[in-house]
């Protein structure tokens, strides 16, 4: 059977979030891309993840055109809420930080960036398997696959992995040349989207003694919760009813007083995991966001963090391919590693900090409540929560 061979300057694998937000963002600079998704768009787009932009992925998504519809519907937030068990403390990020968030999913990002890339007739192929990334450490890297029930080619000047934890973009690296970095956590989160008005105006991070939950929303009547659950569990062993149940024992009593329950729409567990593999290059093969790194949901940065990539591979990109200038693409991995970092911290503290350890003993427990004391009276220690959680400087 004949190969089929395509050309462009930068071949993305992955059509998620990094890898739609760098094609559109290349493509706007004039540099030419095609997608390889393993998926079909629905199955891209029917995932529910993140929910909380930080200031800088708005400005990003400005830059990327996409940002019309996030303005209309996205819901900025000047604050969210810490509590452990009746002890609540709000976290005022304008006023500690001058910037916001945007409450706003991550599903309708990528539905933006989809609709702007099909605007800009870029090329998306859906249902790519077999996908094999060849010669990445030579100047004329190639990617075979098969697409459409055929073998088919695509030559390349560069290789952005977008293709998350589980692509092979990560895995195409040498071990030898490879460094990985993990935490594991004894843990997991089950959420539910729910359509009730939800708990409270901003997020609630709860920690108490029956452990870990997280009251965020969508919309006015699009509720997103999470309870911490162990590793073990399955969605089938949680009932509505029982979920509510959990919730309501770790939600502060004031908030769910007033709280509406309705039947959940989704329903998932999401395992917990602190990732780095370092560097994010090799060659003309780069990683972008999950393929590189994985972080907790609780610092609310997985997103965001591929956002972080996109922003300095981009530019990296249009000068090696329009100015034959090598210096971006040569600084990536150290400039994007940096914030990662910080970004892994900050997600490995809240999570510590907010959810109960198997087998811990009455100390942690002691730990976190000064944690939680401490962010009550401390200026200093809410300001240090802040400039995290609306995102640290590009
Ligand atoms: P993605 O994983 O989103 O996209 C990678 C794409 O590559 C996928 O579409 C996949 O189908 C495709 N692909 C994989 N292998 C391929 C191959 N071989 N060839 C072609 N394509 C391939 N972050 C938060 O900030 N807050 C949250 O609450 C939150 N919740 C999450 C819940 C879950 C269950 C998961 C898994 C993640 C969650 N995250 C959350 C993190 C998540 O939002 C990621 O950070 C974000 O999707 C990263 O985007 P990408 O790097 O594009 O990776
Ligand atoms: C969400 O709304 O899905 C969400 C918000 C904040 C987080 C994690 C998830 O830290």
């Amino acid at each position: 059977m004949e190969t089929l061979s395509l050309k462009t300057q930068v071949a993305i694998i992955g059509g998620g979030p990094s890898g739609l937000l760098l094609s559109q963002l290349l493509n706007r600079s004039g540099v030419d891309t095609v997608i390889l998704e393993r998926t079909s768009r629905e199955r891209v787009l029917a995932r529910i993840r993140a929910g909380v932009l930080e200031s800088g992925t708005v400005t990003m998504l400005e830059e990327a055109g996409v940002a019309d519809r996030l303005h209309r519907e996205g819901h900025p937030h000047e604050g969210c809420w810490f509590s452990d068990d009746d002890l609540m403390v709000r976290i005022n990020f304008a006023e500690l930080t001058g910037k916001t968030v945007t409450v706003y999913g991550q599903t309708e990002v990528t539905r933006d960036l989809y609709a702007a890339q099909d605007v800009m007739g870029t090329t998306i192929l859906h249902e790519v398997s077999d996908v094999v990334i060849n010669n990445a450490d030579s100047a004329t890297p190639k990617i075979t696959f098969t697409h459409d029930g055929n073998t088919k080619q695509l030559s390349c000047d560069y290789i952005a992995g977008c293709d998350g934890f589980h692509g092979v973009s990560r895995r195409t690296i040498p071990d030898a040349k490879r460094k990985e970095f993990e935490r594991v956590y004894p843990f997991g989160w089950l959420g539910i989207l729910s359509r009730t008005r939800p708990a409270h105006e901003e997020l609630i991070y709860a920690n108490s003694s029956s452990g870990f939950a997280l009251a965020s929303m969508r919309n006015e009547n699009l509720s997103r919760y999470y309870v911490q659950v162990p590793l073990t569990d399955k969605v089938e062993d949680w009932s509505d009813d029982a979920f509510w149940t959990r919730l309501f024992a770790c939600l502060p009593s004031d908030v769910v007083k007033t709280m509406e329950t309705g039947p959940s729409i989704e329903k998932s567990i999401a395992p917990l995991r602190s990732f780095v593999s370092e560097p994010l290059r090799w060659g003309r093969l780069f990683l972008v966001g999950d393929a590189a790194h994985i972080v907790p949901p609780t610092g609310a940065k997985g997103l965001n963090l591929a956002v972080s990539d996109v922003f300095y591979l981009h530019q990296a990109l249009i000068y090696a391919v329009q100015k034959g200038d090598d210096s971006g693409i040569d600084a990536y991995s150290g400039r994007a590693m940096t914030r990662i970092w910080k970004s892994m911290r900050f997600s490995w503290q809240l999570t510590t900090m907010l959810h109960q350890f198997d087998g811990e003993d009455s100390f942690a427990g002691q730990m976190r409540k000064a944690a939680m004391l401490h962010l009550a009276q401390s200026d200093t220690a809410r300001k240090d929560l802040a400039e995290n959680y609306v995102g640290l400087p590009f």
